[in-house]
């Protein structure tokens, strides 16, 4: 749960960082479980099976002949950067939901979000190899959209859970309760450097909540030019009175029933998906899920 303090600091912020929420011996068991999901992504030559982030040289999806393993060994100009579908059965790991199990994370979000809560996106992003990740300054949601009431998480939270030390997330803190400024509207979408950014700076095992509409990106150096390995939990948990797309929430509910996972889960992730499950027929057509086409990746 969070202190009056943790939850003003996130409305001015609209970024916050908590410690100390995972135990050194889950964190080893975290990273064991998402090495071996990193290493089938990058075995798998293409986007569309796990709906994977490719960052590289002017490249839409473009590693379709060649895994990103032999991509990273070639020294080529592509690579994975994360993957959004941990909860797809060839990839899914019980730490993945282990991590939802923690009742200080899920009483945190629940301090912001109330308490009917459900799971919306489980995703991982780490860093590639040979390629530089570097992010454009955006908002998650429209460019023009900011809060206006008091910096409160609008439906969902996206938080980043970093499994090892990082610094990969840069943030104008206090951009998700204003319109933009010149500066930032002329450099959205593109990496320079914009006036009051930081970066965020997450050791092994702390969590960074984020507003939707403050304005970000990620940067970090390719592995091989000494950048850092980084290893995060990129996850959204939604209000249970937000809309969801049919589309999307059939696809959890099948991977649900595929991995057995009412039978499995603990009492604090299973509510989690049982209530994004409640949303049944109150869904919109989401026609385009996935997405159409890739956008963010393509910077
Ligand atoms: O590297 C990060 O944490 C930022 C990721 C991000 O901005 C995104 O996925 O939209």
């Amino acid at each position: 749960m969070l202190t009056e303090e943790q939850k003003q600091r996130y409305y001015e912020d609209g970024v916050l960082v908590l410690k100390g929420l995972i135990a050194p011996e889950k964190l080893q068991e975290y990273r064991d479980a998402y090495e071996r999901m990193v290493e089938k992504v990058r075995a798998y030559p293409g986007r569309e099976k796990y709906n994977a982030r490719i960052i590289g040289a002017k490249s839409k999806n473009k590693i379709e002949t060649k895994s990103a393993a032999t991509v990273a060994q070639g020294n080529t100009e592509q690579e994975y950067w994360g993957a959004d579908w941990l909860l797809h059965p060839d990839l899914y790991e019980p730490a993945f939901t282990d991590y939802l199990e923690n009742e200080e994370l899920i009483s945190s979000l629940k301090s912001l979000l109330g308490s009917d809560i459900g799971i919306y996106g489980l995703k991982a992003l780490w860093s590639p190899v040979n390629v530089n990740y570097d992010l454009a300054w955006h908002r998650d949601g429209k460019q023009e959209v900011y809060s206006t009431d008091g910096g409160i998480p609008p439906g969902w939270l996206q938080f980043n859970t970093a499994l090892y030390r990082e610094e990969s997330f840069r943030v104008v803190k206090g951009s998700h309760r204003r319109p933009l400024t010149d500066e930032e509207n002329a450099k959205y979408g593109t990496v320079e450097e914009v006036a009051g950014e930081e970066v965020c700076v997450l050791e092994a095992g702390e969590v960074l909540f984020m507003h939707q509409a403050v304005l970000h990106r990620g940067k970090a150096q390719a592995e091989m030019n000494g950048g850092s390995k980084r290893r995060a939990f990129h996850y959204i948990l939604a209000r249970t009175d937000f809309a969801v797309g049919r589309r999307r929430l059939e696809q959890f509910k099948g991977w649900y029933e595929e991995l057995g996972l009412a039978g499995k889960l603990g009492p604090t992730a299973k509510p989690l998906f049982e209530n994004f499950f409640a949303w049944e027929g109150r869904a919109f057509d989401d026609a385009s899920y996935p997405y159409p086409e890739f956008k963010k990746e393509d910077y």
